[in-house]
């Protein structure tokens, strides 16, 4: 058992452990008594500390084997570290400027050394509920998304690497569960992980469940992601993932990572996006309206998809043929390069909108809502809310093959109750 060592830290302990890695030490310099050790973390699953010294300073994460939202009745794998570890070097690789660097895997401890992003980073979800703009953040998120997804697709690689790769994320076997569970399945049932406000949205959760409709396309959504190995997701794109300046973007927390479709990574990230949006309307004061701020938000779903496409098809055109999906031999004319580009950024658009709904709906009415919604203090304007997230979510849902364009999309949102 890889883990029989394991041991799960606190603030106490974290800085004797720290002691015993002779490279950590250098780092921060001096010695423990010099050391500052602040646990931090925020997330639902695990234990973040963030240790300062004399010389320099670092974040460790440490996994435990449960969910850490809901406790130890919920065991959960500590091989999430490992995963998330070899995602981030991977992302690394792919978006240097974009990630965290890793200094230090202890994969029995699981646990993750890795870059102190300083203040003023703060977490992307937290400046979208201040009202921040963050002018270079479609640009970052198309460029992430678009090196690491198509980087680790059939389009950049042949199919016995990719395989090899598959096969390795496969182990990420409970994480993706998880997933299954928490996002394709219990919303649409009663399970006792659920909640949502009650009892205003009682009849709302009612008509989801009997909604035949919500459940074909969510069970096309789900197929897919156990089944397509498209490309390796960061699994978690939520704008909890995100840290961000005004000018620097940072992708966190990719222990989700897996080979599955493109779709559900832009989905997250575009999802959350809009969740931010529609609780904009919670946020306004009479000293601030928002107004202007929406139209920002809705400028960036809408910049995002733009630019996104835009350099994955610049990915795709500098290396035609490097991957074993469409050989030059057989795509073999200019035009039929456009054809099958087109028909793969179409369906590409239509996973994205169909995860982007299914992300939206797990976080009105099942397990770990978002703060965007839960800081609204006002009940009556909260449900507001989270009653039009729900409406313009199942919507998406069921008519999002009559969307072809982004801007069809972010006026359908502009004009949504
Ligand atoms: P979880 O997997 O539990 O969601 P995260 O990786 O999202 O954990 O981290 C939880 C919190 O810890 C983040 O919201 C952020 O505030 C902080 N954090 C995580 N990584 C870093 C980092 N590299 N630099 C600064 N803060 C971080
Ligand atoms: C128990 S569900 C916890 C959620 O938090 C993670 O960040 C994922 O989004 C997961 O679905
Ligand atoms: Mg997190
Ligand atoms: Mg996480």
């Amino acid at each position: 058992d890889i883990h029989a060592s394991f041991k799960p830290l606190d603030e106490t302990l974290v800085a004797g452990y720290v002691e015993s890695q002779p490279g950590l030490v250098t780092i921060l310099g001096g010695t423990s008594a010099d050391w500052n050790v602040k646990e931090v973390g925020d997330g639902n699953l695990n234990f973040v500390y963030i240790l300062t010294g004399p010389k320099g300073s670092f974040v460790l994460k440490q996994a435990l084997p449960y969910v850490r939202c809901v406790g130890e009745s919920w065991p959960m794998t500590l091989e999430r570290a490992y995963f998330e570890t070899t995602v981030l070097r991977e992302h690394g690789r792919l978006a240097s400027h974009l990630v965290p660097v890793v200094y230090h895997f202890d994969h029995p401890m699981a646990l993750t050394v890795m870059e102190y992003l300083a203040p003023p980073h703060i977490i992307l979800r937290k400046g979208l509920i201040a009202g921040t703009v963050y002018p270079l953040l479609a640009q970052h998120m198309a460029e992430f998304m678009a090196s690491t997804l198509f980087h680790t697709s059939l389009l950049a690689l042949s199919t016995m690497k990719h395989r090899k790769e598959v096969a390795h994320f496969c182990g990420n076997i409970e994480m993706c569960r998880l997933t299954e569970q928490v996002i394709f399945t219990e919303p649409y049932m009663d399970a006792a992980n659920n909640r949502w406000s009650s009892p205003h949205l009682d009849t709302d959760v009612q008509a989801l469940r009997e909604d035949s409709a919500i459940k074909l396309e969510i069970a096309g959504l789900k197929s897919k992601f156990c089944e397509r190995t498209q490309a390796l997701l960061h699994g978690d794109l939520h704008s909890g993932s995100i840290m961000v300046t005004q000018n620097s973007t940072k992708i966190i927390d990719p222990e989700f990572g897996f080979y599955g479709p493109m779709g559900f990574d832009l989905g997250a990230f575009l999802g959350n996006l809009i969740l931010a949006y529609i609780s904009q309307d919670g946020h306004a004061t009479s000293q601030d309206d928002r107004e202007g701020y929406k139209l920002w938000l809705l400028k960036t779903i809408g910049d995002t998809w733009q630019l996104f496409s835009e350099k994955f098809l610049v990915h795709w055109d500098q290396n035609w043929g490097s991957g074993d999906a469409y050989k030059k031999e057989v795509y073999n004319t200019k035009d039929l390069q456009l054809l099958v580009q087109k028909s793969f950024m179409s369906e590409l658009f239509q996973d994205t909108l169909g995860y982007a709904a299914a992300k939206m709906i797990r976080r009105i009415v099942g397990i770990a809502h978002v703060e965007d919604m839960e800081s609204i203090s006002d009940v009556e304007k909260k449900v507001t809310c989270e009653r039009r997230a729900l409406t313009f979510a199942k919507h998406l849902l069921k008519e999002r093959s009559k969307y072809s364009d982004i801007r069809q999309v972010c006026n359908a949102l502009q004009g949504s109750r």
